[in-house]
């Protein structure tokens, strides 16, 4: 058999300028999918017409995507074209001189177990799967792939049903039967009309968990987790945070779930966490199983977000999608923000939003000052799953939130309201989603022009304040100046509307009243200043004494803040501010600062010291940990290697991997006495449990094991040694082992060992020992790596042992960035063996190269000649073409 192949011809860019709707709607689709080993035969059925609104242009012809397929037949109106009537091209199928409306029939037959891209049909753990966002319903048939193209979908699968007994699709199963000869079928119908990209079938061996949830107007959904046998045990926590996030969304958004049944199927090979599919959600198993001797309490929470984030998809992406691809953040950032606040209120608000914040600025403000920095809203792309990015799906979430800070929370779910009253069953705009805000709240004084900037311009502001306090007149006037650096593409750059959260704490550590001059009356303890000039100053009067501002209260907008504060005020708000984030957010500032200073010294040829009242502050979170154990343990946290490099003019990662290190030594050496006794009254507190509490508990005994271990006592290796060894649940044991790894610890090899013989049966956890491994500091970490890779547990073409692994090493700062460029000769070879099977994942890993001109000359040398390696090797994918292309420019 003849399948067209996959490579296309040369990649071209696809521009947001050059939307238009489409020529042709299609109303229905029935789909047969005949699954067999040797290949997959797939019918489809289409009901096409003339969009009226582009009649004006005269007939067009029926021009369908297409790829990595084989075409058998088409039909129209029941009368089979010959070839001559029809042109096929390696990407789409053209049939011209259709009537006004007509019924298409096409047959193609595909080999889902070749396919290890992992769009489209393909085989996991051997049963069929599809993953079609974004353009992976054309490897399954030819269509209209494009998100404003909905459709009513009804599905029949046949198969062998001794091997999969189990046929899914979307929606609610309308009939089934079996065959004569040992296969069966299912057929399935959904009754929402959708795009193509939230099609999905499964089929396979799959044991089902199964419950059940009342909608608040009393519809009983059945609720099933498909896993695995041997896995049914590991879905609780799964089925449970599905529950919570159907009553959240009721209770926060007023939105209700609209089928029957809602579906969760796991799979062990998935390109990214989990898939939104109309009410048959597929999940990365990463992101489904868990028990407490196999997850951490990060997994949990993790499980805990990203299910809620799928189930929140239902409105906010499928009930209302997305026009065209370019506005992917309207559906992404928007359910981010929205599991962001279900996290928050299911666990500590605060800690929640620290978390947020650390991984915003780590990754995405990392994207945002490289090559491929991009605006919220694209302006366009080569291969759209290029786009997947922290800009679209985190930045995103911090626009959503800028509203609802701008608008207040009343505000801000009127235009949710207005936007659901407005767009459901449509596939809309950003500008769609900014209008219903805007016309929900006629009253705000919010320049939505400027607004609007967010979605338009890459890059983070710079923000640069300033404060005098003038005790005669007992004013405070605070200057704030912004500045947005160009991006590529974006030289020039306009003032944002930069929302302020700020509150001004008096000597005493209270708030101060916050009236600015002019007005009649002091408004609240914190308030949101609208900074929307170049630079602007804002004076508040009726200041008692001499304040410490307290700026950008729960990081108000994604910003970097310059302030020139002393060290003492920042030590002042670390522990007086009522604003939990700028508590953490004062530590973090004066530890960038110490560690920075500390690298700078290096650089001189000058020996690193540890500012003595450095040590005082963290003792003093010491002493204040019992207030909120989750908070200590990240205000314990010392800012990443990474995003300490980002404040870097040319990155150090040596010397910040030293001084880094040189910190967390003195540390645990000098606060060893308390350090071992929060140590010990953590670990004697409570029982197991997966509760904000207990995890919080986990977390500071572990940080403070981190601390202990640094300094490098005995004592310290025998506590970890016997945390690992008897460690209840997977945080504790993982913990002890990441420090165990990461030491010279006669034990290391025999525990690692242990560990993998332990734990070979289960493939998640392998993951977690090939990423101990890979972040380790240790100087062998590349030959390790490289060995690795040779391991019978892992995979080049398992995702998830890819991420663990090869993603692990290149977020190992001082390890991959080596001097000598053999991470970055690692990098490119693993990239190159990817592309050929996953262009995806492989576009991923090369990513880790962007940011290499801020590197000193001899690693920039290093990497362009490894990125040049890979542009130069003919057959590339679009994904790294792109990638490779933006990185070099
Ligand atoms: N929409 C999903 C993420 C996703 C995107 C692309 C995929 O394959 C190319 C898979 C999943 C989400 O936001 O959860
Ligand atoms: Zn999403």
């Amino acid at each position: 058999m003849d399948i067209v192949g996959t490579t296309p011809a040369a990649p071209k860019a696809i521009h947001l300028s050059d939307y238009a709707p489409p020529a042709w709607l299609i109303d229905t689709v029935e789909l047969h999918v005949d699954l067999r080993e040797d290949v997959t035969t797939v019918t489809s059925r289409l009901a096409v017409r003339r969009n009226p609104v582009r009649a004006a242009e005269g007939p067009a012809p029926l021009v369908l995507d297409g790829e990595a397929m084989e075409l058998v037949s088409v039909t129209v109106d029941n009368r089979l074209l010959h070839p001559a009537d029809y042109a096929v091209t390696a990407e789409s199928l053209t049939v011209p001189r259709l009537p006004e409306a007509a019924t298409v029939e096409i047959v193609t037959r595909i080999k889902p177990q070749e396919n290890t891209a992992l769009q489209g049909l393909y085989k996991s753990s051997g049963n069929y799967c599809t993953q079609c966002e974004a353009e992976g319903f054309r490897r399954i048939t030819y269509f209209l792939d494009r998100p404003d193209v909905m459709a009513r979908y009804t599905v029949t699968i046949e198969a062998e049903k001794a091997r999969y007994p189990v046929l899914l699709s979307n929606g609610n199963l309308v009939d089934q039967g079996d065959r004569l000869d040992g296969r069966h079928w299912a057929r399935w119908n959904d009754p929402w009309p959708k795009p193509s990209y939230l099609f999905a079938m499964v089929a396979g061996a799959l044991t089902q968990v199964e419950d059940r949830f009342v909608t608040r107007s009393g519809r009983e959904v059945t609720l099933r987790i498909f896993v695995e046998p041997g896995n049914e045990g590991k879905v609780a926590h799964a089925m449970d945070s599905l529950k919570k996030s159907m009553k959240w969304d009721e209770d926060a958004y007023g939105l209700e779930y609209d089928l029957d049944i809602f579906n969760i199927v796991a799979v062990s090979d998935f390109n990214m966490g989990a898939m939104e599919n109309k009410s048959l959600n597929v999940f990365n198993t990463k992101y489904v199983l868990a028990n407490p001797e196999t997850a951490t309490d990060t997994d949990f929470l993790g499980i805990e977000t990203v299910v809620a984030h799928e189930y929140f998809h239902n409105w906010t992406g499928n009930r209302v999608t997305c026009r065209d691809w370019f506005q992917l953040s309207l559906k992404e950032g928007l359910t981010v923000f929205r599991d962001q606040q279900f996290s928050a209120d299911m666990n500590s608000a605060p800690v929640k939003r620290i978390q947020d914040v650390t991984r915003l600025r780590q990754v995405q403000f990392a994207e945002d000052a490289g090559p491929t920095a991009h605006p919220v809203r694209p302006e366009s792309y080569i291969e759209i799953n290029n786009f997947y990015t922290p800009t679209v799906y985190e930045k995103g979430a911090e626009v959503l939130r800028m509203y609802r800070t701008l608008l207040g929370p009343q505000g801000y779910r009127k235009g949710i309201d207005l936007y659901f009253q407005r767009h459901d069953g449509q596939a809309v705009t950003t500008d769609d989603f900014l209008a219903a805000m805007r016309d929900a709240n006629p009253d705000a004084a919010v320049d939505w022009a400027q607004f609007q900037l967010w979605y338009r311009q890459a890059g983070t502001p710079v923000v640069e304040a300033d404060g005098a306090y003038d005790a005669a007149s007992r004013s405070y006037r605070l200057t704030l100046r912004q500045s947005l650096a160009p991006t590529p593409g974006q030289p020039e750059k306009a003032p944002l509307l930069i929302p302020v959260a700020l509150g001004l704490v008096g000597p005493d550590g209270a708030d101060l009243p916050l009236r600015l001059e002019g007005e009649a009356a002091a408004a609240g303890s914190t308030r949101v200043l609208h900074l929307t000039e170049a630079s602007q100053s804002f004076t508040f009067v009726d200041v008692p004494a001499a304040p410490v501002p307290s700026l950008f209260r729960g990081f108000s907008a994604p910003v970097r803040l310059r302030f020139p504060c002393s060290d003492a005020e920042l030590t002042f708000l670390m522990a007086k501010d009522s604003d939990a984030f700028n508590r953490w957010e004062a530590g973090q500032t004066l530890a960038t600062r110490i560690i920075l200073g500390m690298v700078a010294e290096r650089t001189a040829g000058r020996a690193m010291t540890v500012p003595p009242a450095f040590v005082e502050a963290v003792g003093a979170t010491l002493a204040r940990a019992h207030e909120d154990r989750s908070f200590a343990a990240l205000a314990l946290m010392l800012p990443s290697e990474g995003y300490l490099g980002q404040s870097m003019e040319v990155v150090d990662p040596d010397g910040l991997h030293e001084a880094r290190e040189t910190i967390r030594r003195t540390v645990g050496s000098s606060l060893g006495a308390a350090l071992r006794r929060l140590y010990g009254e953590c670990r004697e507190d409570g029982p197991f449990a997966i509760t904000p509490e207990a995890m919080g508990r986990r977390a500071l005994k572990n940080a403070c094991l981190g601390y202990l271990m640094a300094a490098g006592d005995a004592e310290a290796a025998a506590l970890c040694l016997e945390q690992y060894r008897g460690g209840s649940g997977m945080t504790d044991v993982l913990a002890a082992l990441s420090l165990i790894a990461d030491s010279d610890l006669p034990e290391r090899e025999a525990c690692l060992e242990a560990f993998a013989t332990r734990w070979q049966g289960e493939p998640l956890v392998m993951d977690k020992w090939f990423t101990v491994q890979a972040l380790s500091g240790r100087p062998d970490t590349l030959e390790r790596v490289r060995r690795l890779t040779g391991h019978p547990a892992f995979s080049i073409r398992n995702p998830n042992k890819v991420y663990a692994l090869i993603g692990g090493f290149t977020a190992n700062q001082a390890r991959f960035h080596a001097a000598d460029g053999s991470g970055y000769a690692f990098l490119a070879e693993r990239v190159l063996e990817l592309d050929g099977l996953n262009p995806q994942v492989a576009s991923r890993m090369v990513k880790a190269f962007a940011r290499w001109r801020k590197f000193d000359a001899g690693r920039q040398a290093h990497a362009r000649a490894q990125l040049e390696r890979i542009q130069a090797t003919p057959g590339l994918s679009p994904d790294v073409f792109e990638i490779v292309e933006r990185s070099l420019d």
